[in-house]
């Protein structure tokens, strides 16, 4: 796996197409992930956007990533979704008057005057505002744009590791399966099990007016999803001091915390600020990463159902992902790169890497986070593989990620074995992580 292999080569035609995407998509102060399906910001696709955005303008890239702060509550929480108040209520589900932001999480910090989720998704943003300002620093300096960014990605750090740290060990829990970004991954088909479902009239979606339902969540998730975010609701966004029926840790979402933090300490630096609390604070969460989800009979990083206690044993890429992590101890960058080129993930084998263990009982080749492979996934496996010095198996897997982006007409999701499309099209985060890869 490790021999190199021609990096692909470049493609004017696959970039144009990719550009396309995100004018498109651009909605004149962020960019929607997809101009049906989600038509508003999204808070983890806004900084994998604004990755790619950066090698089409570094204003609009900076832009993308302070609009989604302007909507921070003053807690320090990033909501996963910031709405546009000029798409329909009806075009997505859960809209503004379910969530009741302004209203209804006063108490936590909700801005007036925007209406947003009040969940989060998982922290890239200090690694894509770093990466953001890489691309042109004297123009990052000249706007003063990490200045002005640091105080709320430093916010929202301690919102996770403070408030979320749910679990007493050191690492954010998340409190619905939207918050991973994963929404109806295998991992939670047991702590959803507890769930009693919200009744089925009192709500209705509207994924299903874009996308298969044999490639999206089931309606029994729906019911469950809805009960949490409206308990979450109810309780007015507390996390502490209240019994949540829901929450786990996830590699994923921790592995990139700990990637922001160090990017915040470079930020730091940069800004003239102190970076070593944040160096201090990635060297705990990677200790409390290692000490609470490392499974070595698995070979990678499993979840924590912080309900029971007990780790979740389904395997899914998010326990891959700390690949991204510098400073893992080399036996277990070893056994994460043994895990991925082995029969659940076959990186290198098959086209793309699956979001699940193609040998686990859930596996489905075309069910959103049950099988089919994504790319911010995929390029979060590249850049860890290439991190830890495995250049040639980042080669390999960059080249079918390329391929793959330009036949599917940027997919939301492939079916791993074939590369063939799954959900919607002409979405966001594909488009610019193909980018940012051919960059
Ligand atoms: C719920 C926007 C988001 C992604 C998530 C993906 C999907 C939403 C949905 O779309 O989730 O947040 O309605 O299914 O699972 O990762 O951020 O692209």
């Amino acid at each position: 796996l490790d021999s190199p292999v021609p990096a692909a080569a470049d493609d004017p035609a696959l970039r144009r197409g990719a550009a396309r995407v995100l004018y498109a998509n651009w909605t004149g102060a962020s960019t929607v992930p997809s101009r049906g399906l989600y038509p508003h910001q999204w808070s983890w696709d806004s900084a994998f956007i604004a990755i790619g955005l950066r090698h089409l303008s570094v204003r609009r890239a900076q832009r993308e990533l302070e609009t989604l702060l302007g909507a921070q509550w003053a807690d320090g929480r990033v909501p996963h979704i910031v709405f546009n108040p000029a798409v329909a209520l009806d075009a997505y589900f859960p809209s503004p008057d379910f969530w009741r932001s302004s209203r209804d999480g006063a108490a936590a910090g909700a801005p007036e005057g925007i209406e947003t989720s009040g969940i989060v998704q998982p922290p890239v943003h200090a690694l894509a505002a770093w990466l953001v300002h890489l691309a042109d620093p004297d123009a990052s300096r000249s706007r003063g744009f990490l200045s002005r960014v640091y105080p709320a990605l430093t916010a929202w750090h301690e919102y996770l590791t403070g408030a979320r740290d749910l679990g007493g060990g050191g690492l954010a829990a998340v409190l619905h399966p939207w918050e991973p970004g994963m929404d109806n991954s295998p991992c939670w088909d047991a702590p959803l099990r507890r769930i009693e479902p919200a009744p089925a009239d009192s709500y209705r979606r509207a994924d299903l007016a874009h996308g298969a339902a044999a490639e999206r969540p089931t309606d029994l998730d729906y019911g469950r999803y809805v009960r949490l975010a409206g308990d979450y609701r109810d309780s007015g966004y507390a996390d502490a001091g209240t019994r949540h029926a829901f929450a786990v840790e996830d590699p994923g979402v921790n592995a990139l915390l700990i990637v922001s933090e160090h990017a915040l300490g470079r930020i730091a630096a940069e800004t003239g600020a102190d970076p070593a609390p944040h160096e201090e604070r990635a060297a705990r969460l990677t200790a409390a990463l290692v000490e609470r989800l490392w499974s070595p009979d698995d070979g990678m990083f499993l979840c924590r159902d912080l309900v029971d206690g007990e780790l979740i044993t389904e395997r899914s890429v998010a326990g891959l992902l700390p690949l991204v992590v510098p400073g893992l101890p080399q036996e277990i960058v070893d056994a994460l790169a043994g895990t991925a080129a082995g029969p659940g993930f076959r990186l290198g084998e098959i086209p793309m890497v699956p979001s699940y263990d193609l040998t686990g009982p859930a596996f489905d080749p075309s069910r959103y986070w049950r099988g089919p492979a994504w790319f911010n996934t995929g390029w979060l496996l590249e850049r860890g593989l290439r991190g830890h010095g495995r250049t040639g198996a980042a080669d390999r897997l960059r080249a079918t990620m390329l391929t793959s982006a330009g036949a599917c007409d940027f997919a939301e999701y492939v079916d791993p074995f074939t590369a063939e499309a799954r959900g919607t099209r002409d979405f966001g985060w594909t488009a610019a992580l193909t980018l940012d890869l051919l960059a």
